[in-house]
Parts: structure tokens; sequence; C-alpha cells
């Protein structure tokens, strides 16, 4: 069985950038609703149950054909939203070090471009989806809750999830 990830902060902790409200419906409704659908859509596929997320939704494995929308769907879901919740941070923000800095100056020349290319891209998704930053460098956008590793591509180290206002 799949199960929730607890938030690594409080919910009050992202003051005015996300509040309470927001996150308790964003994390223990919303994401929380993909990881139950999820565990249904794999109870007649016992053999699947035990895998890794990110192997489940890789290209490798076949998944049956009456439950492979329901699993690549909520699946996705939660792999994303898992993601997410470690993008944003109470103690974040600044620019990045290391490795994550070698990836983005070598891509886009700077920091502040990488900014720009993110937000152009993440403007650019229609109704609901995400923009990645992928170990290559490549910021790419997904749709609904599409997620990289099911288009092949390698693990993103980066994503934002992006929803239209009405
Ligand atoms: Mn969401």
């Amino acid at each position: 069985m799949f199960k929730l990830p607890a938030l690594p902060y409080d919910y009050q902790s992202l003051g005015q950038n996300m509040s309470a409200e927001t996150l308790i419906y964003h994390h223990d409704k919303h994401h929380q609703a993909y990881v139950d659908k999820l565990n249904i859509a794999l109870e007649s596929s016992p053999e699947l149950q035990g895998m890794p997320l990110d192997y489940l939704l890789s290209t490798g494995v076949v998944l049956p054909d009456a439950a492979k929308k329901a699993i690549i769907n909520n699946g996705g879901g939660h792999y994303n939203h898992s993601l997410f919740w470690l993008c944003i941070s109470p103690d974040g923000g600044g620019e990045p070090s290391g490795s994550v800095a070698d990836i983005i100056n070598n891509k886009y020349g700077s920091y502040q471009n990488f900014i720009e290319e993110f937000s152009s891209k993440a403007l650019s998704v229609f109704g609901s989806g995400w923009v990645w930053l992928l170990p290559n460098g490549d910021i790419i956008t997904t749709s609904n809750q599409d997620t990289p590793i099911t288009l092949g591509l390698d693990a993103p180290i980066l994503c934002l999830d992006v929803w239209e206002h009405a």
C-alpha cells in the first residue's frame, strides 16, 4: 500500500507564501486522494503493489490495460506531489549551490535567466499541469498528472504544480 508522506514542515510555516488552509487541502485531501485511488487501482495487481513508485511509473513496467490509466494518473499525482513538497520549504529561497547550480549555470548562464525561463514555461501550461527541471538542464512541462519518468525521462530535480485560477 502506498502512503501519503508527511509534510516535512508545519502547515503554518510557509506564512504568506502558502496558507495553512491551502496546504491542508492540497496535501491532506488532494494528494491523499491520489494515494487512495492508486491503491484501489492496484487492488487486482498484487505483483505491482510492492514496487517502488518511480519504478512502477517507469517505462520498464507493463501495466494491466484495465488499470493502466488509473495507475499512471494517480501514481503520477502521488509522485509529482511527493517531490513538490520537497521543493518548497520555510527555509528555502535564494540561489542554489553545488550540482544544481552547475546544471543551471551550464544551461542558462545565470540563475536569473533560469528563473525567467522556468517562469515562462510555467505560464505556458494550459489548465493544470507541471513544470520540471531535469538533470540535463532541460525545462519541460506536462499536463494534468503526467510525470517525466512515465515519458521515459530521468527523474526531475525540481518541480512546480501549476493550476489555473478561475
Ligand atoms: Mn496539486
